[in-house]
C-alpha cells in the first residue's frame, strides 16, 4: 500500500504547524477567543459545513466502491447533529446565518466541488485533508480545554475518537491511491485555504 498520506503531510510540515498553532485555536481552547471573533468564524464556517455536505454527496457518486461509499456515508450522517450544533449556537448567540460568505469562502467552498470533477483521487485527497487540519488542529487543544469553556462542544464535535476514526478511514482511502502532482496540488491548496480561513476569521 502507498504511504501516501506521509508524503503528503510531510511535505506540508512547516504549514501543518501553523494550523495547529493558529491562535484562533488557542483562544478557543483558553476560552480567551473574543465572542465576535467567534461569531465570525461560526457563521463562515456554516456556510462552508453546507457546501462541504454538497461536495460529499458528489464525492461519493465517483467512490470507486462500497467500502469508499460507506466511508462518506458516516461522513454525511455525522453532519446532521453537526449543522445542529451550528445552528443551536447561532440561535443562542443571536447570530444571522444568512449572511453573505466572504470571497474567500465562496473560493474554498467552490474548489471542494470542482474538486470531484477531477475525479476520485483528487477528491479524496480534498476531504481527507479539509478533516484531517481540522481534527489534528482540535485535538491539539483537546485534553488542555477545560469542560467548563463556552467553546467545548465545537472541540469535542472534531477532536472526538469517532472523528479520528472517520479521519484514518479516509487517510486509508488515501493510501490506497499512487501519489500524482495533481494530488500534491489539492493537498497544498486545502492547506492553504484552512490556513487562509482561520486568519480571515481571526484579524
Ligand atoms: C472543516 C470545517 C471540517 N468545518 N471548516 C473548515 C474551514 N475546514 C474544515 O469539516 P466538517 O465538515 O465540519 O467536518
Amino acid at each position: 500500500m502507498p504511504d501516501t498520506t506521509s508524503t503528503l503531510l510531510t511535505g506540508q510540515a512547516s504549514a501543518w504547524q501553523r494550523i495547529l498553532a493558529h491562535p484562533f485555536v488557542a483562544g478557543t481552547s483558553d476560552g480567551s477567543l473574543p465572542k465576535a471573533t467567534f461569531g465570525r468564524w461560526l457563521t463562515e464556517d456554516h456556510f462552508f459545513v453546507r457546501s462541504f455536505r454538497t461536495f460529499l454527496v458528489a464525492l461519493s457518486e465517483v467512490a470507486p466502491d462500497d467500502e469508499a461509499r460507506e466511508v462518506l456515508a458516516g461522513g454525511l450522517a455525522a453532519l446532521v447533529p453537526e449543522l445542529e450544533l451550528f445552528e443551536g449556537e447561532a440561535v443562542s448567540r443571536g447570530l444571522d446565518l444568512t449572511v453573505e460568505p466572504s470571497l474567500l469562502n465562496l473560493g474554498y467552498s467552490s474548489y471542494l466541488l470542482a474538486s470531484v470533477e477531477e475525479g476520485w483521487p483528487v477528491g479524496i485527497t480534498v476531504l481527507y485533508a479539509v478533516e484531517k487540519a481540522y481534527y489534528d488542529a482540535w485535538a491539539s487543544v483537546r485534553d488542555s480545554t477545560g469542560p467548563d469553556t463556552q467553546y467545548a462542544g465545537f472541540i469535542a464535535n472534531w477532536s472526538s475518537p469517532e472523528f479520528a476514526a472517520y479521519v484514518d478511514r479516509l487517510g486509508d482511502l488515501v493510501d490506497r491511491e499512487e501519489l500524482t502532482p495533481a494530488m500534491t496540488l489539492a493537498f497544498d491548496r486545502v492547506v492553504r485555504f484552512e490556513l487562509a480561513f482561520w486568519d480571515l476569521v481571526h484579524g
